[in-house]
């Protein structure tokens, strides 16, 4: 069983404005998730700090609208940001959340680092390729967690993981599982070292 660590909600944000400043967050590094609509984003967040309803899941995709800011014991703070590539929300709404995260990923400085999340069982989606390239050109670091790993088979996971490494010219992919907490003591230490850079 994960450990489970203090954290709270403090706020959220629908638009640029709204962004928390340091006083509000206590200032600590952030650690952001990102991906599809339905991917686990706010169910990893959930892992990570051991609370099964700190973020708001649900089955039904595009169920985080707005950004939400958690402050976990230690000053880390972890942001849910709202899922995209979701059909049924109007291309207004998307247009406006695409803005919202941009702003938030290209002005906020306390972010640290990135997690991109991929569903295991499809892998890199044309938006995902996007978001990945955007990343890259802008110089903020981030990993690939591959989400939901308890659905495959261990062959499936095989092939699906190596298919999604092929696209990551190296880079670092975490396998992870809610329900099982695969890779949630990997992306604790992926977290840790970009915070600590000179600590083994
Ligand atoms: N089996 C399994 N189901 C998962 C896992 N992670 C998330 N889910 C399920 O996937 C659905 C979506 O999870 P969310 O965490 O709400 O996804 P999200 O990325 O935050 O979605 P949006 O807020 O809509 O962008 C829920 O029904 C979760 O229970 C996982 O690792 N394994
Ligand atoms: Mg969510």
């Amino acid at each position: 069983m994960a450990r489970k660590l203090e954290a709270q909600f403090l706020m959220s944000a629908a638009k640029p404005e709204q962004f928390p400043p340091a006083a509000k967050t206590g200032g600590g590094p952030e650690v952001a998730f990102l991906g599809r609509s339905n991917v686990g984003k706010s169910t990893l967040l959930n892992a990570l700090v051991g609370h099964k309803n700190l973020a708001f899941v649900s089955a039904r995709p595009g169920c985080t609208q707005l950004i939400n800011f958690y402050r976990v014991d230690g000053g880390l703070v972890l942001v849910d940001l709202p899922g995209y590539g979701y059909a049924k929300v109007p291309g207004e709404i998307t247009a406006d959340w695409q803005q919202l995260i941009e702003r938030y990923l290209l002005e906020r400085e306390a972010l640290q680092l990135c997690v991109v999340l991929l569903d295991a069982r499809r892998g890199w989606m044309d938006k995902d390729r996007l978001l990945k390239e955007w990343l890259e050109h802008h110089r903020r670091p981030y990993v690939v967690a591959a989400t939901k790993v308890d659905k495959l088979t261990a062959r499936e996971r095989t092939e699906n993981l190596a298919a999604i490494q092929r696209e990551m010219n190296g880079g670092e992919i975490l396998p992870v599982s809610a329900p099982t907490g695969r890779g949630v003591r990997e992306l604790w230490q992926t977290i840790w070292k970009i915070n600590n850079p000179n600590k083994k």
